[in-house]
C-alpha cells in the first residue's frame, strides 16, 4: 500500500510584477503544491493574498505548461511544433549566435525580458551577463514605469517614498492614477486601517473602478491632464497660505519659480483642462492643506501619457509644500526601488561588454526595431515577457516577428502568443523551483526563496539556461560557473548602500526575510539624493536635459484625427499577460469590455452589450460595450492584456497603442492613444 507522508507546509515568495511581493505559505502533499495561502507572519502579506496567487496550482500543473523544448515545424504564427532535446536546442541557437555575430556583428542579436518573474537573478541576473558577454544589443526596459521614475526623481532624487507600513498613520490618502484594490491589495488593507482611525481616501482617476468604489471620494479627471490638477492645488495652497514655509525654506530649491508658474494655474483654467470643477479643485486642496498626515500613493496608469514624467514630477512636489515629508505617515510614493539597491555592477557585468557603445533598442519601439533597424535584428531572445502582446503598436511587432530571416527563441513557461513565432521554443521552471532574491518595489523587505518543489519536466530557470549557454561558448568561468547562492552574495555585497547592512545571504537563509534600513530608515529630509541635496521645485538636471525645469501641464502629442481618447490598463485578475491562459480568471474577467459615457452611446447610437469595433490607424480591435457613467465623456477604457481569441477573431489591444516615447526616462505612451468607434454592423456593410 503507498504511504503518503503528511502534509507539510513551506515558505515561498510570490514572484510577480506586483508591488505587494507578498511572503507565500504552501502547503506540499507527497511533494505535489496542494495549497497556496499568504504567509501569517509576514509583517506586509499579514495572511492575505489575492485571488489569483491562490490559485496558483491550476497555473504551475496546467496542462499546457511546457515541458521541453520545441523546434518550429510549420509558418511562423501557426502554432507548429515538434520536441527536440536541450542538447539539439543548444546546438541549433549557439550555431546560429555565431553565424550570426560572424556576418552581422552581435548587435544583430536583441535580449527581449521584461519582469515575469522578479527574482533577481532570474530577472536581471545571468542573462544580463550572458547578453552583455556576448555584445549584444542593449534593451531599454521602458514598458512599466520609466517616464514617472525619472519625474519622480528629478523632484526627489530617487526613487523613494515613504515606508508603506507607516500609512496606518496616513489621515488623508491621494489615490492617484492608481488602481489600488487591483493592484497593491496590502496598501488598500493598510490605507483601511487607517480609515478606522478617521482618515479620508481619495482616488482621482479617468475611470470610475473597484478603487473608487472603495474609496470616500472619487475625483473624475481627464486623461494626461494631472499635472494641470497638481498645479490648481498648488495654485490653492499657496493663495490661501496653507504652505509650510518653514519646510520650504530648509528643504526644497525653487520654490518662487513654482509659486510664479502655480499663480497662472487658476481653478477655473484647471476646470477646462482637466473636467474637474473648479469648486472641487478649491475643496480638493484645502482638504490636502489641511489634513495631517498626508500620503499620495502615484500610480502607474497617469504616466502612461506623452506628458506622464511631467505629471509625476508635479505631483510629486506637493508633499513638499505642505511639509508632510517630516511628518510620520506623511509624504508620497510612486516606487521604493531606491532602499534595496544591490550591487548592480557585481550582478550583471558590465565590465564583461566588448564594446560599451553597442547600441540600445528601447523595448517600447520593438516593432520599428523589427521592422526599421541597421543592421537589422537578426536574433530576438525573449524571455519573463510577451512581447506579441504586451508591447504597443502590435501589427508592427508582429509584422516583424513574421519577418522569415528573424531567428526568435522564445523561453517561457506557457506557449503564449509570442512563442508561436519564435524557431525555437524553451520550458522555463516557475519560480517555485529555484533559489532566489526578491526585493519589492514598493515595502522594503527583501526575501530569500528557497525551492520548494522538484523542477517540473525538462525545464530550465532563466539561470540556468544563460549559464549554460555561456559555458557553451566558453565564457569566462568566473562569470558563467557560478551557482545561485553565489550570485546572491555577490549582489548583496553592496557596501554603496548602508541600508543593506547586515543583510547577507545566511542572515536572509535564517529569517526568511530582512527589511532594508533595519526598520529604521533616517527620514527623507537627510538624505534626498537630487544633485542639490534638496527636493527641487526648480530643476536644473531638467533644463539641461531640454525639459521645462519648473512643473508645467502640456497636451498630449497624439493627434485628434480619432474622436476618442482610450485607456488600455491592466484588470484584476490577470497580472499584464500572465494568468490570461487560465480558464477560471477568465470567467472571473468574463471579457475585455469597453466603456463608454452614455452620452457619447447615445450620439453613436449604440446600445449596452453591443460589439463595436475600435480602430486607428496602427490597427483595430473588437469589443463589447458597456455604457454608463464610468468614464468621461470622449474617453474610452477597457482593461487586461488579454491573449489572442482566435474564436472570436479578436486581437488583443495592443493592436491600437503608439510606440511614441514619453516625456521623460524613454517611457511607453499606452494610454494616450485616439481612435474611432465603429457599430460592427456599419463596418460589415462597408
Ligand atoms: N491585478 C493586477 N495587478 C497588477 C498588474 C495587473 O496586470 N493586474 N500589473 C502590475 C504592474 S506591471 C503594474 S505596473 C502595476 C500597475 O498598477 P497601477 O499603478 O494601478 O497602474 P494602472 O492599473 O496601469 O493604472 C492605474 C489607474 O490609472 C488610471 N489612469 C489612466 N490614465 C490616467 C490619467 O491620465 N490620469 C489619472 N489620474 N489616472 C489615469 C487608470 O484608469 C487606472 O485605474 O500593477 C501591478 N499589479
Ligand atoms: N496596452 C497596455 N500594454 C501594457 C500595459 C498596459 O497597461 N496597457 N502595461 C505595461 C506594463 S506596466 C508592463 S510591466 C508590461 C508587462 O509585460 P511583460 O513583462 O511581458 O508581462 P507578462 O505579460 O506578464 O509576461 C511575462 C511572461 O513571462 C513568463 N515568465 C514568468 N516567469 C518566467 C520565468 O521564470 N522565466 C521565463 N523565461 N519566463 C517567465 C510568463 O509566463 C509570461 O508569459 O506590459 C506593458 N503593456
Ligand atoms: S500578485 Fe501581488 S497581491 Fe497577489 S500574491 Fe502576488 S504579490 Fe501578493
Ligand atoms: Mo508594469
Amino acid at each position: 500500500m503507498k504511504t503518503t507522508a503528511a502534509p507539510i507546509t513551506v515558505r515561498s515568495v510570490c514572484p510577480f510584477d506586483c508591488p505587494d511581493t507578498c511572503g507565500l505559505s504552501v502547503t506540499l502533499e507527497d511533494g505535489m503544491i496542494t495549497k497556496i495561502t499568504g504567509d501569517q507572519e509576514h509583517p506586509v502579506t499579514r495572511g492575505a493574498i489575492c485571488n489569483k496567487v491562490r490559485q496558483l496550482t491550476d497555473r504551475f500543473y496546467h496542462p499546457d505548461r511546457l515541458l521541453y523544448p520545441m523546434r518550429r515545424t510549420g509558418p511562423k504564427g501557426s502554432f507548429s511544433f515538434e520536441r527536440i532535446s536541450w542538447e539539439e536546442a543548444y546546438d541549433e541557437i549557439t550555431n546560429r549566435m555565431k553565424d550570426i555575430i560572424n556576418a552581422h556583428g552581435a548587435e544583430a542579436i536583441l535580449p527581449y525580458s521584461f519582469y515575469g518573474n522578479m527574482g533577481v537573478l532570474n530577472a536581471e541576473g545571468m542573462d544580463r551577463r550572458f547578453f552583455h558577454r556576448l555584445g549584444a544589443s542593449r534593451l531599454d526596459r521602458t514598458i512599466c514605469n520609466a517616464a514617472g521614475a525619472a519625474g519622480y526623481s528629478y523632484t526627489m532624487g530617487g526613487s523613494i517614498g515613504i515606508d508603506p507600513e507607516e500609512t496606518v498613520h496616513t489621515k488623508l490618502f491621494l489615490i492617484w492614477g492608481c488602481n489600488l484594490v487591483s493592484t497593491n491589495m496590502h496598501q488598500t488593507m493598510l490605507a483601511s486601517e487607517a480609515r478606522k482611525n478617521g482618515a479620508t481616501i481619495i482616488h482621482i482617476d479617468v475611470h470610475r473602478n473597484r478603487t473608487s468604489a472603495w474609496a470616500d471620494r472619487f475625483v473624475h479627471i481627464r486623461p494626461g491632464t494631472d499635472a494641470a490638477l497638481a498645479l490648481g492645488m498648488m495654485h490653492v495652497l499657496i493663495r490661501d497660505g496653507l504652505t509650510d514655509a518653514a519646510f520650504i525654506g530648509l528643504h526644497t530649491i525653487g520654490y518662487e519659480e513654482l509659486a510664479a508658474q502655480a499663480a497662472s494655474y487658476t481653478p477655473q483654467l484647471v476646470e477646462g483642462i482637466t473636467g474637474v470643477p473648479a469648486a472641487e479643485v478649491e475643496e480638493l486642496a484645502r482638504l490636502y492643506g489641511q489634513s495631517s498626515p498626508t500620503f499620495i500613493r502615484i500610480g502607474n496608469g497617469l504616466q502612461h501619457h506623452d506628458n506622464g514624467g511631467m505629471a509625476v514630477r508635479t505631483i510629486s512636489c506637493l508633499p513638499a509644500l505642505t511639509g508632510q515629508w517630516n511628518v510620520r505617515g506623511g509624504g508620497a510614493m510612486k516606487g521604493n526601488g531606491w532602499y534595496a539597491r544591490l550591487n548592480a555592477r557585481k550582478l550583471v557585468r558590465p565590465d564583461l561588454m566588448p564594446d560599451t557603445n553597442v547600441r540600445t533598442v528601447s523595448m517600447n519601439q520593438l516593432g520599428d526595431a523589427l521592422n526599421d533597424l541597421t543592421p537589422p535584428v537578426k536574433m530576438l531572445f525573449v524571455y519573463n515577457s510577451n512581447p506579441a502582446i504586451v508591447a504597443p503598436d502590435q501589427n508592427r511587432v508582429r509584422q516583424g516577428l513574421m519577418r522569415r530571416d528573424l531567428f526568435t527563441v522564445a523561453h517561457d513557461l506557457f506557449l503564449t502568443d509570442t512563442c508561436k513565432y519564435a524557431d525555437i521554443v524553451l520550458p522555463a521552471t516557475s519560480h517555485f523551483e529555484n533559489l532566489d532574491l526578491y526585493s519589492s518595489y514598493w515595502h522594503l523587505y527583501l526575501q530569500l526563496h528557497e525551492p520548494v518543489m522538484e523542477t517540473m519536466g525538462e525545464c530550465k530557470s532563466n539561470f540556468t539556461l544563460f549559464k549554460e549557454l555561456g559555458l557553451r561558448l566558453g565564457f569566462e568561468r568566473d562569470a558563467f560557473d557560478i551557482n545561485e547562492e553565489q550570485m546572491i552574495r555577490e549582489a548583496l555585497d553592496s557596501k554603496h548602500n548602508p541600508l543593506l547592512e547586515g543583510i547577507t545571504f545566511d542572515e536572509l537563509k535564517a529569517n526568511t526575510w530582512m527589511k532594508a534600513g533595519s526598520g529604521s530608515l533616517p527620514p527623507i529630509t537627510e538624505r534626498i539624493p537630487t544633485p542639490s541635496g534638496k527636493i527641487e521645485l526648480y530643476s536644473d538636471s531638467m533644463r539641461q536635459a531640454g525639459l521645462p525645469p519648473v512643473p508645467v501641464h502640456t497636451p498630449l502629442r497624439e493627434p485628434e484625427t480619432y474622436p476618442f481618447l482610450l485607456t488600455t490598463g491592466p484588470n484584476h485578475s490577470f497580472i499584464n499577460s500572465t494568468f490570461a491562459n487560465q480558464e477560471k480568471l477568465q470567467k472571473l474577467e468574463k471579457e475585455p469590455f469597453l466603456h463608454m459615457h452614455s452620452d457619447d452611446a447615445a450620439e453613436l447610437g449604440l446600445t449596452d452589450g453591443e460589439r463595436v469595433k475600435i480602430r486607428n490607424d496602427r490597427g483595430e480591435a473588437e469589443l463589447t460595450l458597456r455604457i454608463g457613467q464610468d468614464v468621461l465623456p470622449g474617453v474610452l477604457v477597457t482593461q487586461g492584456l488579454w491573449w489572442d481569441d482566435s474564436r472570436r477573431g479578436q486581437q488583443a489591444v495592443n493592436a491600437l497603442t503608439p510606440q511614441r516615447l514619453a516625456d521623460m526616462g524613454g517611457g511607453a505612451t499606452f494610454f494616450s492613444n485616439r481612435v474611432e468607434v465603429l457599430k460592427l454592423g456599419t463596418v460589415q456593410e462597408e
